[in-house]
């Protein structure tokens, strides 16, 4: 039977991939995220190969994170596949100089948008007695780097969290797993420093850094490992980084 993925932050890098790669193996798609013209672009482009339906909606607004969800037709109400990836930095200052609104945007998003998300579908998974949710955390999510503080700490909390899921939704059969990426070439530094492309370019320069279709296979392996296996806990980085704060350049 068709199995049905409902993916966060679908518009961009990580999670834009695995849309495609997920299509491509036969997933029923649903799309989320907030830039209409990119999921319009992205369903049609799948559309043309699996079933798609797309979500407009801003992960840190409860009621529309509801809605959006009670408002799926019929043939997607079914979520077999929750990908937990919507997420970004912003920002990378020291704690000191920190701006308030960027600690609120991560706390929100990465934390509170995953939790939002998480509740409205865990009851019909748990009523079915199966469902798979996979949160992206990172390799943030394992360690602290300078500068990296409420980041970090957001990330820490999606570990954490993944492994409370994992308790309390195992009676439920529920598969819980978290995938923790290293440096990924996607937006996600174009995002931390506010459209700076100079200053994010820079972030990949020097060595291979992991590409979102790196992290897109990983989950397409995870999510197509038989019912009694659960990919718990994955840190995943590329060959040239060793740490958040080790990566060979040339
Ligand atoms: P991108 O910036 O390329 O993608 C982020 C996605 O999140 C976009 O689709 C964006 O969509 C969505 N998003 C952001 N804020 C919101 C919001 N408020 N409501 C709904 N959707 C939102 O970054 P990545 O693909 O790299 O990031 C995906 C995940 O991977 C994040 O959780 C990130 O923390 C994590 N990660 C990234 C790493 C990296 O090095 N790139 C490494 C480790 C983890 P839209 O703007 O259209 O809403
Ligand atoms: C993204 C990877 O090293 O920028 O989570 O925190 S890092």
């Amino acid at each position: 039977m068709t199995k049905t993925a409902f993916i966060t932050g679908a518009t961009s890098g990580i999670g834009k991939a695995t849309a495609k790669i997920l299509a491509q193996n036969n997933y029923k798609i649903i799309l989320c995220g907030r830039r209409k013209e990119r999921l319009e672009a992205l369903h049609k482009e799948l559309s043309a190969i699996t079933e798609v339906h797309s979500l407009q909606f801003d992960v840190r607004d409860k009621k529309a994170v509801y809605e959006a969800i009670d408002s799926l037709p019929e043939a997607f109400s079914t979520i077999d596949i929750l990908i937990n990836n919507a997420g970004n930095a912003h920002g990378l200052d020291p704690i000191q100089d920190g701006d308030t609104d960027d600690w609120d945007a991560m706390i929100d998003i990465n934390v509170k948008g995953l939790l939002y998300v998480s509740k409205a579908i865990i009851p019909q998974m748990k009523e079915r007695k199966s469902g798979h949710i996979i949160n992206i955390g990172s390799t943030a999510a394992k360690e602290v780097y300078p500068n990296g503080n409420v980041y970090c700490a957001t990330k820490h909390a999606v570990d954490a969290l993944s492994q409370g899921m994992r308790m309390d939704l195992n009676p439920f059969s529920i598969r819980v797993g978290a995938i923790h990426p290293g440096m990924v070439e996607t937006e996600f530094s174009e995002v931390r420093f506010k459209g700076d492309t100079e200053k994010a370019e820079k972030v990949y320069k020097g060595f291979s850094p992991l590409q979102p279709e790196d992290i897109a296979d990983i989950i397409h392996f995870v999510v197509s490992r038989p019912y009694h296996v659960n990919i718990a806990d994955l840190v995943v980085m590329s060959t040239a980084q060793a740490s958040s704060t080790i990566v060979k350049r040339e």
